[in-house]
């Protein structure tokens, strides 16, 4: 097992990893930035060492001062947390010729489900349903064209090295085609350098359903149910839950088995989320692979009675992972609190935590790093929060989430709260009966 682990990361999920690392006896190693010298996680690790200035591409993004920063502290592992690091090839490989193990996959398997269109044809070779749509990447109008026909309107074009939502274009008819093919090259290129794209016919109104899974260094792959992330605002999740309100015993079976064809067939090691798109008859198509711990784990851990982050640390030091029956207990739901003021189109707001008070009680998680009279730094993301509420059922969980957020109070900054109250209040919410498009409608009545 390792002696001592670098969190490349800050926020919440810094906190988060240094809790799993202290019950298993591991020593921590933060890092920080000079925006983060009051921040929880220099504090609750065992040793911090600041890596730079404020802007994130100085410091938590500077792969050497971070690689230094483990060989000072004489720490074994890193742990990439998500964002940042997390998903580039380039540090898996510096931190394994370093002689420090990356707690997540192999440069190969991050470059390679980074590559959506290869990722896809991968999939779609060991047996995982892929939407219709191109064998791989799209050369030029004349194949657009002929594909689209093939599949028929309405397609998607999708940047082969996206994803999250990043540089796609939807058309409804040929006409719209060459300019929009053309269009969506153009911005691939100016976003990620490479201009493939692929396509496939567009799912109206999908649901994103997405499968936890983890890999050991022996080849065994597991699946831990599902998540649900619908609820979602230009790409941003807003509330995740599990179970999936769509999702049967028997579609949780087929889902989960073919997240573990797709990620045995490629020798996942360490934690992973598969991520499918569900359509109004229950099809499900694989959209993308993420190769990371997500912010929504939460709530696969309060179901499954997991700790996902124990799971990766376990797996990246070789251990053997047991089975465990996938049997949701109960269920769970993750509020994202952001600094955002949602009457302004989320717009974030940083700035000073006046008055701060979590909720508690039976059923009651909070996964923060800000406490009372905190800064909010400007240069990251907005996350303050998550709050995950568990129960019985589902029902039992809307009437818990109501009181926690009723109870939580973050004052000096506008919140996401009054959003979460007003959502819990809408009657598609309520019944489970909403898709992606559920939060732009809202927004838009
Ligand atoms: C789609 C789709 C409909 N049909 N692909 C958005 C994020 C990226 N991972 C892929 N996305 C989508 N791909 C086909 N063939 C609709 C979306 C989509 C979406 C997916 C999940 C959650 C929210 C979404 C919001 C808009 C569009």
């Amino acid at each position: 097992m390792f002696n001592k682990i670098l969190i490349a990361n800050r926020g919440e999920i810094a906190l988060r990893v240094i809790r799993t690392c202290k019950e298993l006896g591991i020593k921590t190693v933060a890092v920080y930035s000079e925006a983060d010298t009051d921040s929880l996680h220099v504090t609750f690790a065992d040793e911090a060492v600041c890596i730079g200035p404020v802007s994130a591409k100085e410091s938590y993004l500077k792969i050497p001062s971070i690689i230094s920063a483990a060989e000072i502290t004489g720490a074994d592992a890193i742990h990439p947390g998500y964002g940042f690091l997390a998903e580039n090839a380039n540090f898996s490989e510096i931190c394994t010729e370093s002689g420090l193990k990356f707690i997540g996959p192999s440069p190969e398997m991050i470059k390679g489900m980074g590559d959506k269109a290869f990722a896809k044809e991968t999939m779609k070779r060991v047996g995982v349903p892929v939407v219709p749509g191109s064998n791989g990447v799209v050369k030029n109008v004349a194949d657009a064209k002929i594909i689209a026909a093939e599949i028929g309107y309405p397609v998607i074009i999708k940047a082969s090295a996206g994803g999250g939502g990043k540089g796609m274009r939807i058309v409804w008819e040929e006409d719209k085609l060459e300019n929009a093919f053309q269009t969506a090259r153009g911005e691939a290129e100016a976003a990620f350098a490479n201009s493939d794209v692929y396509i496939e016919k567009y799912i109206e109104n999908p649901r994103h359903v997405e499968i936890q899974i983890v890999g050991d260094q022996f080849g065994n792959v597991y699946h831990y149910g599902e998540r649900d992330c619908s609820v979602q605002r230009r790409h941003q999740k807003l509330i995740e839950e599990s179970p999936s309100p769509v999702v049967d015993v028997d579609l949780r079976n087929r889902m989960g088995e073919a997240a573990i064809k797709g990620a045995s067939a490629v020798n996942y090691e360490g934690a992973g989320t598969i991520e499918f798109l569900v359509d109004k008859n229950k099809n499900f198509y694989f959209m993308e692979m993420n190769t990371r711990i997500q912010v929504e784990h939460p709530v696969t851990e309060m179901v499954n009675d997991v700790d996902l982050i124990r799971q990766q640390i376990l797996a990246a030091a070789g251990e053997n992972l047991d089975p465990h029956p996938v049997v949701p207990k109960g269920h769970c739901m993750e509020f994202r609190i952001n600094a955002e003021d949602h009457e302004n189109n989320f717009r974030p707001c940083p700035g000073k935590i006046t008055s701060l008070h979590f909720p508690g009680g039976l059923g009651v998680r909070v996964d923060s790093h800000i406490y009372q009279d905190y800064v909010i730094p400007p240069y990251y993301d907005s996350l303050l929060a998550k709050l995950i509420i568990w129960a019985k059922d589902r029902k039992q969980v809307l009437d818990r989430a109501k009181r926690a957020l009723e109870e939580f109070t973050i004052l000096g900054v506008p919140t996401t709260i009054p959003f979460h109250l007003k959502v819990l209040q809408d009657e598609r919410f309520i019944t489970g009966n909403f898709d992606t498009s559920f939060i732009d409608n809202l927004l838009i009545k």
